[in-house]
C-alpha cells in the first residue's frame, strides 16, 4: 500500500510541486485547497504525470477551524492513515512600514501562516502519535530567520513556524514522528502576485536579475526529509538561491 501525504495550499507553487514530487515518489495524495476546480486542475495535472498514483480532494479554508475539522474527520478509512502532513498553505500581503500596513492583510497572514499551520497540526498530529509514525513538514521561510525592509508581520509569522515546528519536534521528542522546518528563500510561484494583490508587473520584478529557486526545488528537499532512514530528522533547511545570501541581500545581474 502506499504511503499517504497530506499537503495544504496544493493548487499552486511549493504546493503543488510537493504533490508531483511525492506522487513520483509513489505517494498517495490528499490535495487541499480552497476552491474545487483549482484542487480537481491540480489533481489532474498531477495523474497526468503519475497515473499509478490515487488522489483526494478535500475543499476547505485553513484559517476556518470547524471547516478543517470537518474536512480532516471525512476522509475515508483508506485516506485516514496520513503519513507526511506539509503545512504549505499560506502567504505574504503587502510590504509596507509596519506603521502603514493593511490591519485586514495582517490578519488573514497571522489567520492563514499560524492559525491555519495549528489547527492542521493539531487535527492531524494525534493520529500519527497514536500510529507511532509520521511526519510534519512545515513550510517556513528565511523571512522567518530575521526581518527585512517592510516585511514586518509576513516575517513574523513565519518565526512563529519556526517557532512552533521547534516546539511540536520537542514535544514529539519521545516518539518517532519526525518535524521539518523548510525555509525558501526567493521561490518564482503566485507568492508575489498574491503579496502585491494581483500587480503582476511589481511581482515579475522581485525576480529580476537573478535565478529564483523553483517550487520543484523545494519539492525535492521535502522528499528528501520524508525519505531519511527513520532515525534521520532534518530538523531545518535553508534554502536560497545561489545569488541570495539572506532575506535582505539579494545579488542581482543588471
Ligand atoms: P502560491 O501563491 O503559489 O501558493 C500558495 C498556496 O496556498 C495556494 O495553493 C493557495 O491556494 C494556498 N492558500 C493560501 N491561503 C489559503 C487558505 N486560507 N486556505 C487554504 N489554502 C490557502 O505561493 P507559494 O507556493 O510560494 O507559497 C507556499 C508557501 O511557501 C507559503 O507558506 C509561503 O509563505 C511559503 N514560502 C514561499 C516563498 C516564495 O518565495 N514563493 C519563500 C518562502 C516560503 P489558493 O489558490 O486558494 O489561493
Ligand atoms: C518568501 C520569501 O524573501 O519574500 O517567504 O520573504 S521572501
Amino acid at each position: 500500500m502506499n504511503k499517504t501525504v497530506l499537503i495544504t495550499g496544493a493548487t499552486s507553487g511549493i504546493g503543488k510541486a510537493c504533490a508531483v514530487r511525492f506522487a513520483q515518489g509513489g505517494y498517495d495524495i490528499i490535495l487541499t485547497g480552497r476552491t474545487k476546480e483549482k484542487v480537481s486542475a491540480a489533481e489532474r495535472d498531477i495523474l497526468s504525470i503519475c497515473p499509478n498514483i490515487e488522489t483526494f480532494p478535500l475543499i476547505f479554508d485553513v484559517r476556518d477551524k470547524e471547516a478543517a475539522q470537518k474536512a480532516v474527520l471525512s476522509l475515508p478509512a483508506k485516506w485516514s492513515e496520513i503519513d507526511v502532513l506539509i503545512n504549505n498553505a499560506g502567504l505574504a500581503l503587502g510590504l509596507d512600514p509596519e506603521y502603514g500596513g493593511d490591519i485586514d492583510d495582517w490578519e488573514t497572514m497571522i489567520d492563514t501562516n499560524i492559525k491555519g499551520l495549528l489547527y492542521m497540526t493539531r487535527l492531524v498530529v494525534p493520529a500519527m502519535v497514536a500510529r507511532g509514525r509520521g511526519h510534519i513538514i512545515n513550510i517556513g521561510s528565511v523571512a522567518g530567520d530575521a526581518a527585512y525592509a517592510n516585511g514586518n508581520v509576513y516575517c513574523a509569522t513565519k518565526a512563529a513556524v519556526k517557532s512552533l515546528t521547534d516546539g511540536l519536534r520537542i514535544d514529539l521528542a519521545h516518539t518517532p514522528l519526525r518535524v521539518t522546518n523548510l525555509k525558501p528563500g526567493l521561490v518564482e510561484t503566485n507568492f508575489s502576485t498574491t503579496r502585491f494583490h494581483g500587480d503582476k508587473n511589481r511581482a515579475e520584478k522581485v525576480y529580476n536579475g537573478i535565478k529564483p529557486l523553483s517550487g520543484a526545488d523545494i519539492a525535492d528537499v521535502a522528499f528528501y526529509a520524508a525519505s531519511a532512514p527513520a532515525h534521520v530528522q532534518i530538523a531545518e533547511v535553508l534554502i536560497l538561491a545561489t545569488h541570495q545570501a539572506s532575506g535582505s541581500v539579494i545579488f542581482r545581474e543588471e
